[in-house]
C-alpha cells in the first residue's frame, strides 16, 4: 500500500482510462485501482459510447466516488461523434491537465490484462526516483506477458528489438500502453497516431528532448471478459504492425521528429 505521506510534491494524479465495450472490467478495475492509491486521485474515463453499456456502469460508480477533489473521484467523458484509443487518450489527458489540474496523468488498458494495483509503482517512480516518464514494461527483468499466444508475442519482439535497434533503449517496451507522466511532458510532446504507435512515438520524442525514462516491470495478464481490439487475427496484427513498424522508420529517418 502505497504511503500517503509520499504525496507532498504534487497536488493530484489523474488516471485515464479508455473504454471500448469494457462493460465487465470497469468496475473491478477502478474499484482495485482506487483501493490502492491515496487521496486526492481521479480516475477518468473516456468511452466512445460503447454498445455494452461501459458508461452507464461508470455512471453509476461515479456517484458512489462524491467526495471528490478532497477524496478519489470518478469521472467519465462519453464521446458520441469520436471514435479511436489515441484520440481518447488526447481528451483524457488535455481534460486531466486543463479540467482537473493534474500534475501527474497515468492511462493503461482497461481489459485488466495491466495489474491496477501497479498503476501506484508508475506514479511512485516520477515521485520518488524522479522520472519524468514510467513506463510498465514487460520486457525488463521482473516483468513478462502470458496474456498472449506464441505470435503475438513473437511480433511484439520483432517491433520492440526492430525500435530498440533504430530508436536506441531507453525504452524496451515501446509499445507498453503502460504510462505515467508528468504533466509538462505531456503538453509538450502531444500523442500522434491512431492506435498503438502512438507509444513509440511518444517514448522515443521524450527520450530525444532528454526527460527522464524509468521503467517499471510488469506482468501482462490474459483478459477475462470482453474481447481483444487488436487480437482478433494475424491480418489484424500485421496491419496495426505494419503502422508500428512506419513509425519507428520515420522516427529514425527523422532524428528531429
Ligand atoms: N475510447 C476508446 N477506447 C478504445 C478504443 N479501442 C480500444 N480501446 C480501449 O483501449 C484499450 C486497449 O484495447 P484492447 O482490447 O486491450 O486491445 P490491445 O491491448 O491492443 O490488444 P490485446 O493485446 O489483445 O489486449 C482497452 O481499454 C480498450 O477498451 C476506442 O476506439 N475508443
Ligand atoms: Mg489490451
Amino acid at each position: 500500500m502505497p504511503n500517503p505521506q509520499d504525496s507532498t510534491s504534487y497536488s493530484l494524479v489523474c488516471t485515464i482510462l479508455p473504454t471500448f465495450n469494457e462493460r465487465d472490467n470497469i468496475k473491478p478495475l477502478i474499484e482495485r485501482l482506487l483501493a490502492s492509491v491515496p487521496s486526492p486521485y481521479l480516475v477518468l474515463v473516456i468511452d466512445d459510447n460503447s454498445p455494452d453499456g461501459t458508461w452507464e456502469v461508470v455512471e453509476r460508480l461515479a456517484s458512489s466516488y462524491a467526495d471528490f477533489p478532497n477524496q478519489k473521484g470518478v469521472a467519465l467523458v462519453r464521446r458520441i461523434n469520436e471514435k479511436g484509443l489515441t484520440s481518447a487518450i488526447r481528451e483524457g489527458i488535455y481534460q486531466a491537465i486543463h479540467t482537473y489540474k493534474a500534475d501527474i496523468v497515468t492511462w493503461m488498458d482497461c481489459d485488466l490484462s495491466m495489474p491496477p494495483e501497479d498503476v501506484f509503482k508508475l506514479v511512485q517512480a516520477i515521485i520518488e526516483q524522479g522520472a519524468d516518464v514510467a513506463v510498465g514494461s514487460r520486457w525488463v527483468s521482473g516483468g513478462t506477458d502470458i496474456a498472449h499466444g506464441l505470435m503475438a508475442r513473437i511480433l511484439s519482439w520483432i517491433i520492440n528489438n526492430f525500435a530498440i535497434l533504430l530508436l536506441g533503449d531507453k525504452a524496451h517496451d515501446y509499445t507498453s500502453g503502460f504510462i505515467a507522466a508528468r504533466a509538462e511532458v505531456l503538453e509538450s510532446i502531444p500523442l500522434r497516431g491512431d492506435y498503438g504507435e502512438y507509444c513509440i512515438d511518444f517514448l522515443c520524442q521524450a527520450g530525444r528532448r532528454g526527460y527522464r525514462l524509468i521503467e517499471v516491470p510488469y506482468v501482462c495478464v490474459p483478459r477475462t471478459s470482453g474481447d481483444s481490439k487488436t487480437g482478433i487475427n494475424l491480418w489484424d496484427y500485421l496491419s496495426k504492425g505494419r503502422k508500428y513498424v512506419a513509425t519507428i522508420v520515420r522516427l529514425w529517418r527523422n532524428k528531429k521528429n
